[in-house]
C-alpha cells in the first residue's frame, strides 16, 4: 500500500513539522510538556527519574528530525550504504552523548538548573544499555559515533535483548550474577510494529525443476519465529547527521499463536508457545572470547541475520537496479564470525528466490562482505556442528556444502595433489561429528579480511589464517588498527581535560580531528597548563576515590598512585598476574622497618570486571582479589601504602568515571593472546600511563608515544610457543618471588586455600600457559620503575601530556575512515542542517 501523502497535501505537513526545542526557554517547555503529558505528572511529584525521562524525551523529539532527513537523503542520493552486523552494541548512556554530539549541553544544564535539577543527577538516572560483554560490542558502539560524525551512510543492526550483560554483585568476595532488566523504560528506541520480517527454523527441503531444466530449492515446513524491528537514533558529533541502529526482536508470528488451542481453553500452552519465541531475543551470551556451541546461540545469529538481510534486500529492490549493482550499494562488515550465516543467506536469497546461477550470485555475495577477526584464541574460533545445522537450517547446510566443494575444487586446481592443505582449509571439519568451521567460512565468502591491530593482523596470516594466504594471496588480507570515539572517551568523560586541551589546539576543534592534538605538545612546559592538568588528574581521583568509598567502603587516598586493571576477568588478560604482583608488594613492604616504609610509594590497586558465569578459574581469580584485599586494606602496618580495591559490575559509565582517575593501568596479556584492547587508548587518552606487554595495539601506542613514555615489560609473542614447548617437556622453574606469594597464600594468609589452589598449580603443575611465571620477575621490576617515576612527579606529568599529545592515531575517525576507503568504498554523504533549528 502506498502510504506517501500526495502532493497538494504535503505543504499542510512541512508547515507542522516538528524540530524540537531551540533555545533554553524551549527546552524547558518541552520538559514541562513531556512530563505533565507525556509521563502524567506535575511540579508536585516530579523525581529526578521522571526529569530524566522528560529530558530525554525532549532530546530525542530533536533528534528524531534530523534522523528523518538523514534517512530520506540517503535514500534519495542512492548512495552506497555500510551495514555493520554486530551481535553486539555496548552503548552505555544515551542521553549525555546526545546532548554533547547536537551541542546542547549547556543549554540543558541551565534548563534544568531553572527547573529545579543538577544535569549529572539527571543523566546519572540512565541505565546503560549493555548489550554487549566488552571490547567486540564497545568497538561497535564507536564506529556508529564516528559513522554518523563523518556522515557515512551506514546502519548498524544488532540484537534487541531484553537482558543485557548481567549486573555483578560481589557478596563475601564472590561475584553473583543478576540479572539486567533494562528495557523498562528506553526513550531511545522506536518500535516499527510495521516493519517486521517472519524467520523460518527446520523443515525440509524439496527440489523441483523449472522450466529450464534447472534444478530450484524449496525451503518448506518448520516453525516461523516473528522479527520486529526497534529503531535507535545515532546522533553525529556536530553533524546533523543522524544514523540508525536497527535491533530485532523476537516474537510468534501471528499465525503461530495457538488460537485453537486458546479457545479449547489451554490457555498456558499457547501462552508458552509466545515465550519460545521470544526466548531468541531474551538474553545476551554472557562469554566473552569464548564459544560454547548452544542451539540458542546459533538460533539467534540466524534470526538476526535473516531479519537484516531481508530488509537489506528490500531496500535494494526498492531501486529497480539489476542484481549486479548490488555491491555498488550495499557493504556489508561481519564484526566477527557471529554473523557469518549472512553469507550464506545471501547466497540462499539469489539462488533460491530471485533464480541467479550459482557463479553470478557467489560473486555478488563475495563482493558485498567483510569479515574482521579479532581474536585467535583457540577456544573462541566458532564451529557449529553439522547435525545441528542440519536440523536447524537444512537448505543451509546443503549451500554451505556447496561453497566448500567449489572452493575445494579451485584450490586443488591451484594445488594439485595436496591433501593435506584441502583438509586444513576446508569449511567442514572431518571430526565425529563433523563441524562447520565459520573462519573458513567467512574468509572465503568475504572480498577482505581485517585483523585490529598490527599484530594480531600479522599472527592471523602467519598462523590460524597461513594456508588462505597462500591461497588467495596477500592483499585479500589486511590490518585495521582498533580506534576509540574521543566524543565519549574524552569529552563526555573528562569534560575539564577536553576544555584544557581545546584551550591548546586553538580553531579547529580536535574532537573532529584528534590529530589536532599534537598542539598541546607545544605547551608541555608551559606551567600554567601544567597545574591545570594536576588539578584535574587530582580532581578525577578524588570523584573515584569517592566512588570507591560508597561502592566498596574501602578509604583510598587520592594522592596515591592509582593503578587500575578494568576488563573482563580472563586468564589470558591475566589478572592473576597483577594480584600475585600486589601479594608480592604486600610481602615486601611488611618485611620492612617502618623507617624503609616511609621511602615506600604509597598505591592503590583497583580491579574490576566481569567474569562470564561459567567460567570457574575468573571466578576465583575475583575470589582472591577480595581476599588479599581485605586483609592488606586492614592491616595497620600498611596503612595507605597499599590498598586493594575491587570495584563491583564494571561497565560502560563506570568506566567513564574509572579511566579518567588512572595514573598507572594495565595491559598485561600473555605476548600474542590480546587482538588489540581498546581501553589502553581510553586510559592514555585520558592522561594516564600503562604498564604492558608487547601485544596488541600496545606496540602501536609506543610507536606513537615513544617508548620512554610507557612501561614495557614481558616475553614477546614470537617466544611464546617455544617459552610453552619448554614447561611441557623440559623442567619448569619457578620465578622464586613467586614461589614465595604462592607460599604465603597455601599458609592461609589470605583464607581459605584450597579455593585459590587451581590458580597455583595452573602455573606450577599444568604448564602455565599463560607464562605468568615466566614474566613475573620482569613485571615486579617494571612496576618498581613505575614507582620511581612516579615519585618525580614533574617528569611524570611530562610523560602523561606527551603522550596525550600524540594520540591522535587512535581516533576512531581515522579507523572508520581506513575501512571506508579499502574495504567498504563509501563516501560521506553530508546532510545540512535543517533551517533554523
Ligand atoms: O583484544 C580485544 C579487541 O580489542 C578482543 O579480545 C575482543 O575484541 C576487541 C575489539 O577488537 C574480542 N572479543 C571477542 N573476540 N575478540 C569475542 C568473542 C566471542 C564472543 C564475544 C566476544
Amino acid at each position: 500500500v502506498e502510504a506517501s501523502i500526495p502532493e497538494p497535501q504535503r505543504e499542510a505537513w512541512l508547515k507542522h513539522q516538528v524540530s524540537g526545542f531551540k533555545d533554553k526557554d524551549g527546552f524547558e517547555s518541552e520538559v514541562v510538556r513531556h512530563v505533565e503529558t507525556t509521563l502524567a505528572r506535575s511540579m508536585f511529584n516530579c523525581d529526578e527519574s521522571a526529569a530524566y525521562s522528560a529530558c530525554s524525551l525532549a532530546f530525542r523529539d530533536r533528534l528524531i528530525l534530523e534522523w528523518n532527513r538523514t534517512q530520506q537523503r540517503q535514500t534519495f542520493v542512492d548512495s552506497k550504504r555500510l551495514y555493520y552486523l554486530s551481535l553486539e552494541f555496548l552503548m552505555g548512556r544515551a542521553l549525555d552523548n546526545a546532548m554533547l554530539n547536537i551541542g546542547q549541553k549547556d543549554v540543558a544544564k541551565a534548563g534544568l538548573a531553572d527547573l529545579g535539577f543538577r544535569i549529572e543527577d539527571v543523566i546519572e538516572q540512565e541505565h546503560d544499555a549493555a548489550l554487549g560483554n566488552g571490547g567486540l560490542g564497545r568497538l561497535a558502539a564507536c564506529f556508529l559515533d564516528s559513522l554518523a560524525s563523518l556522515n557515512y551512510p551506514a546502519w548498524g543492526y544488532g540484537l534487541r535483548y531484553r537482558y543485557g550483560i548481567f549486573k555483578q554483585e560481589i557478596i563475601d568476595g564472590y561475584q553473583v550474577e543478576v540479572p539486567d532488566y533494562w528495557l523498562d523504560f528506553n526513550p531511545w528506541e522506536f518500535p516499527r510494529h510495521d516493519v517486521t520480517v517472519d524467520i523460518q527454523f527446520f523443515g525440509i527441503v524439496r527440489k523441483s525443476t523449472n522450466e529450464n531444466g534447472r534444478t530450484v530449492s524449496h525451503w518448506e515446513g518448520g516453525e516461523i519465529v516473528k522479527a520486529v524491528a526497534y529503531d535507535v537514533p545515532i546522533p553525529g558529533y556536530a553533524t546533523p547527521s543522524t544514523n540508525n541502529l536497527r535491533l530485532w526482536s523476537s516474537t510468534a508470528a501471528s499465525g503461530e499463536f495457538d488460537f485453537q488451542k486458546f479457545n479449547n481453553g489451554d490457555y498456558e500452552s499457547s501462552v508458552a508457545e509466545q515465550q519460545r519465541a521470544e526466548t531468541i531475543s531474551a538474553v545476551l551470551y554472557p562469554n566473552d572470547n569464548l564459544e560454547r556451541g548452544k542451539e540458542l546461540r546459533l538460533k539467534q545469529q540466524y534470526f538476526w541475520v535473516a531479519a537484516s538481510l531481508y530488509d537489506i534486500v528490500r531496500r535494494f529492490k526498492k531501486s529497480k537496479r539489476p542484481w549486479r549493482e548490488f555491491p555498488d550499494q550495499v557493504a556489508i562488515q561481519l564484526n566477527d564470525t557471529h554473523p557469518t550465516l549472512a553469507v550464506v543467506e545471501l547466497q540462499r536469497i539469489l539462488l533460491d528466490l530471485e533464480g541467479l546461477e550459482w557463479d553470478e550470485a557467489w560473486s555478488i555475495v563475495t563482493n558485498t562482505f567483510g569479515y574482521t577477526n579479532h581474536t585467535v584464541l583457540p577456544e573462541a574460533l566458532e564451529k557449529w556442528s553439522v547435525p545441528l545445522i542440519q536440523h536447524l537450517l537444512p537448505r543451509h547446510l546443503q549451500i554451505i556444502y556447496e561453497i566448500n566443494l567449489y572452493f575445494l575444487q579451485s584450490v586443488e586446481r591451484k594445488f594439485p595433489d595436496d591433501r593435506e592443505l584441502l583438509g586444513r582449509v576446508s569449511i567442514i571439519e572431518e571430526s565425529q561429528p563433523k563441524m562447520v568451521r565459520m573462519a573458513h567460512l567467512a574468509i572465503v565468502g568475504s572480498h577482505k579480511v581485517n585483523g585490529v591491530a598490527e599484530l594480531h593482523s600479522d599472527l592471523i596470516k602467519t598462523t590460524i589464517f597461513k594456508d588462505f594466504v597462500t591461497i588467495f594471496g596477500p592483499d585479500k588480507f589486511t590490518n585495521v588498527t582498533n580506534g576509540i570515539t574521543p566524543r565519549r572517551w574524552l569529552h563526555q568523560a573528562n569534560p575539564r581535560l577536553s576544555e584544557l586541551i581545546s584551550s591548546k589546539t586553538g580553531g579547529k576543534d580536535f574532537l573532529t580531528d584528534l590529530n589536532e592534538l599534537n598542539k598541546v605538545e607545544l605547551h608541555v612546559n608551559d606551567k600554567a597548563f601544567r597545574k591545570e592538568w594536576a588539578a584535574i588528574k587530582l580532581a578525577n581521583k578524588e570523584r573515584l576515590a569517592k566512588h570507591i568509598k560508597t561502592s566498596a567502603g574501602v578509604t583510598v587516598d587520592p594522592t596515591a598512585l592509582f593503578d587500575v586493571q578494568v576488563k573482563r576477568i580472563h586468564e589470558y588478560k591475566r589478572q592473576q598476574l597483577n594480584i600475585f604482583g600486589v601479594i608480592h608488594r604486600y610481602l615486601t613492604l611488611k618485611a620492612m622497618s617502618p623507617e624503609e616504609r616511609k621511602e615506600q610509594q604509597p598505591r592503590v590497586s583497583i580491579f574490576g570486571g566481569k567474569a562470564a558465569p561459567g567460567y570457574w578459574m575468573a571466578k576465583q581469580i575475583i575470589h582472591l582479589i577480595n581476599s588479599v584485599g581485605k586483609v592488606v586494606n586492614n592491616d595497620e602496618d600498611i596503612g595507605d601504602l597499599l590498598k586493594v580495591v575491587f570495584l563491583e559490575d564494571y561497565n560502560v559509565s563506570k568506566a567513564e568515571i574509572i579511566i579518567p582517575a588512572s595514573d598507572i593501568s594495565e595491559h598485561i596479556s600473555t605476548a600474542g593472546t590480546e587482538a588489540s584492547g581498546t581501553s589502553n587508548m581510553k586510559f592514555v587518552l585520558n592522561g594516564g600511563l600503562i604498564i604492558g606487554t608487547c601485544d596488541g595495539a600496545n606496540i602501536e601506542i609506543t610507536r606513537e608515544i615513544g617508548e620512554n613514555n610507557i612501561f614495557l615489560f614481558g616475553n614477546l609473542a614470537e617466544d611464546v610457543e617455544d617459552l610453552r614447548h619448554a614447561h611441557t617437556y623440559g623442567s619448569h622453574e619457578i620465578d622464586p618471588d613467586l614461589n614465595r606469594v604462592f607460599q604465603e597464600i597455601e599458609k592461609g594468609t589470605f583464607g581459605s586455600t584450597q579455593d585459590f589452589a587451581a590458580l597455583i598449580s595452573a602455573v606450577r603443575d599444568h604448564g602455565d600457559y599463560y607464562l605468568v611465571s615466566d614474566d613475573f620477575h620482569s613485571y615486579v621490576e617494571t612496576q618498581a620503575l613505575v614507582d620511581e617515576a612516579y615519585r618525580n612527579q614533574e617528569e611524570w606529568i611530562t610523560k602523561c601530556i606527551t603522550s596525550v599529545a600524540r594520540m591522535g592515531f587512535f581516533s576512531s575517525d581515522r579507523c572508520i575512515n581506513e575501512y571506508a576507503e579499502g574495504i567498504w568504498n563509501i563516501e560521506p554523504l553530508r546532510v545540512e542542517k535543517e533551517e533554523g533549528a
